[in-house]
């Protein structure tokens, strides 16, 4: 089924996981650390800058953001984690809610794991992608920003990264930058494939 990005529209914010909407259509779950680009790649999908806030501060989104992608698909902008400017007890409840729709049985379809290419991924990510593998949840693994490095450090850092970490014999690895524009039509392609497959 041919989905149309752009027509992605903002849908709800839920501050609480009883909040989270379930409407029916596949969801793709935005994971990953404060700052990596989870907002600035939704927006980028849509080709709409102004659709999710983007953000120089970290920590700055305290809910789940939806957005409904052309009556198609859900994506759940998730609150980020490992904010280094918040306090402890707002740290710990925007972990909650991030940790609350792992393990609070919600059904989602995919999950797009993001990190930053230039930096190696903290335990937090480490701990993540373990606990998708071990209980079989899809993820695809996108590293961000590779507009800051060049396409031979790239692949260095991929194929070091890969080796790192034991991604499932089935995980995608994309590389994006929401900047450049790159490796978007590739990741749009897999997640019609994936959710959709020849329909
Ligand atoms: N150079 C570059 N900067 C990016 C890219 N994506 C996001 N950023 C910047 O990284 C910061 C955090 O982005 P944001 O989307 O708010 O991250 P989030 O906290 O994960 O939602 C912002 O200053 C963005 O402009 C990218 O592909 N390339
Ligand atoms: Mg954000």
């Amino acid at each position: 089924m041919a989905v149309n990005f752009r027509n992605t529209r903002f849908h709800k914010l839920a501050a609480n996981i009883k909040d989270c909407p379930d409407e029916g259509l596949p969801e793709i779950v935005m994971s990953g650390k404060s700052n990596v680009g989870k907002s600035s790649l939704v927006n980028a999908l849509a080709d709409n800058k102004k659709l999710a806030r983007v953000s120089a501060a970290p920590g700055k989104t305290r809910a789940v953001v939806y957005f409904n992608v052309d009556r198609k698909i859900m994506i759940a902008d998730l609150p980020g984690y490992g904010y280094a400017r918040v306090s402890k007890e707002i740290k710990e409840g925007f972990n909650k809610l991030a940790d609350d729709y792992f393990t609070s049985g919600r059904h989602f379809d995919l999950v797009l794991h993001l990190i930053d290419i230039r930096h190696s991924p903290s335990k937090e990510d480490i701990g993540m992608l373990e606990y998708m593998n071990s209980n079989n949840v899809p993820y695809f693994v996108i590293f961000t920003k590779c507009d800051k490095m060049s396409r031979a450090q790239l692949k260095k850092r991929i194929d070091e990264l890969s080796e790192e970490f034991d991604f499932s014999d089935t995980a995608n690895i994309f590389a994006v930058s929401s900047t450049s524009k790159t490796g978007l039509d590739d990741l749009k392609k897999a997640i019609e494939e994936f959710l959709f497959g020849g329909q």
